[in-house]
């Protein structure tokens, strides 16, 4: 008869009681999380807050994702989507272009627009405000989820403007929110052998977030695994992020983003498991006690996986997308794009309830034009 490892049930068992008291889980809670491999009992945990935090709700966004551009000064290994200056498969989408792709709002009676890029050579900063500007004008109720904290960060010392005021010009032309990206992981050593240098540090990928949120702009957070990092480092990246919300109260989801080895530098490395996955998911669940959202994001974490992942701490799958280049460029094999019919029975046949929600997480009762 197979037993369970004493040590793994004596932590998920502290774990459990902590859980029931609605106890804050600490830094050795959150590795020992990490360490144990009992997915049954971390997803049943996991599944207990999240129904506690969003009952049988499972919602999902009408949405389209845009990359204005793949050009990137930077060199992170992992990225397979960047092209340096001049080199074969680089695109630039002019204004019209984007404002061209934004249409499918109106068709789609989407609510949000999705749009990060590569950190551009010598596009100006008005491209980014006339972007911005131009597509709030055209699309005034769909939210403008644009930029990772690492593009502001590259705008502020390309352009040499203070953080804040990057942010409170570009909410000023429309901006909504700011997604997740650019996080990687939260942790100097990652950051340094992933991104050689060339992405801001810890603190200063949080600065933007902090900023963000004191002017009313609320965010998402990412941790990219399944790479070099360490599962102590995940836990540094969980803790700071849960100490920014603490502080702010601006942080909508969270997204485990799964590895994805294709056509980049940093090599082949075996790609996080489904059993990982969904590891994440349910420890992202478990020790972010004060964000009300987490996300598997489906076309990395694929169509069925996403199902599972709501039982297991997950309580959103995004939205319609449409078109994606980040994750599609590095091996994704998911569909571009999945209708609403399809999303609301994603999560209808994993037995929650599917529930239309805006950018902020506000549930939506009736179909919204752009
Ligand atoms: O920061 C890049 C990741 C992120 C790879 O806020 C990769 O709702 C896996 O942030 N394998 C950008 N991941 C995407 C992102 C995001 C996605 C979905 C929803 C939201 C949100 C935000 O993609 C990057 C990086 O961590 N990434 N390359 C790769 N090869």
């Amino acid at each position: 008869m197979p037993t369970a490892a004493p040590a793994l049930s004596a932590g998920l068992s502290g774990v459990a009681q902590k859980i029931d008291r609605a106890e804050r889980l600490s830094v050795e809670d959150a590795l020992a999380l990490f360490l144990c491999d009992d997915l049954a009992e971390l997803g049943r945990l996991a599944d207990r807050v999240r129904r506690a935090k969003n009952g049988d709700a499972a919602t999902y966004v009408i949405n389209r994702h845009i990359n204005y551009s793949n050009l990137c000064v930077d060199d992170c290994l992992f990225c397979a989507f960047k092209r340096k200056p001049g080199e074969a498969g680089g695109y630039t989408f002019t204004l019209d272009e984007i404002f061209k792709r934004a249409e499918d709002l109106t068709r789609l009676g989407a609510s949000e627009l999705h749009i990060v890029g590569g950190h551009h050579p010598d596009l100006p900063f008005s491209f980014y405000e006339e972007m911005l500007r131009g597509l709030h004008k055209r699309h005034p109720r769909a939210a403008l989820k644009c930029f990772t904290a690492a593009e502001i960060l590259y705008f502020s010392e390309k352009f040499g403007l203070a953080v804040e005021e990057i942010l409170s010009r570009f909410k000023t032309v429309g901006l909504s929110m700011l997604p997740g990206g650019g996080a990687e992981v939260l942790s100097e050593r990652v950051r340094k052998k992933l991104c050689r240098d060339s992405k801001g540090s810890t603190e200063k990928w949080l600065s933007v977030h902090r900023a963000a949120h004191r002017l009313g702009i609320p965010s998402n957070a990412t941790l990219l695994f399944g790479h070099v990092e360490r599962p102590q480092e995940k836990v540094e990246h969980l803790l700071h992020i849960r100490d920014l919300q603490d502080e702010t109260g601006g942080v909508l989801a969270f997204i485990p983003l799964a590895y994805h080895h294709e056509n980049n530098a940093l090599g082949k490395l075996p790609e996080p498991t489904a059993v990982e996955r969904l590891k994440h998911i349910a420890i992202a669940r478990l020790v972010l006690d004060n964000v009300p959202h987490i996300k598997a994001y489906w076309p990395m974490f694929g169509v069925k996986l996403s199902q599972i992942a709501l039982s297991f701490g997950a309580d959103d799958i995004d939205g319609t997308i449409v078109e994606e280049k980040i994750y599609h460029m590095a091996g994704a094999s998911t569909p571009q794009e999945m209708d609403e019919p399809a999303l609301r029975r994603l999560i209808e046949e994993a037995g929650f309830r599917p529930v239309k929600r805006d950018a902020f997480h506000r549930p939506l009762f009736l179909k919204s034009a752009s």
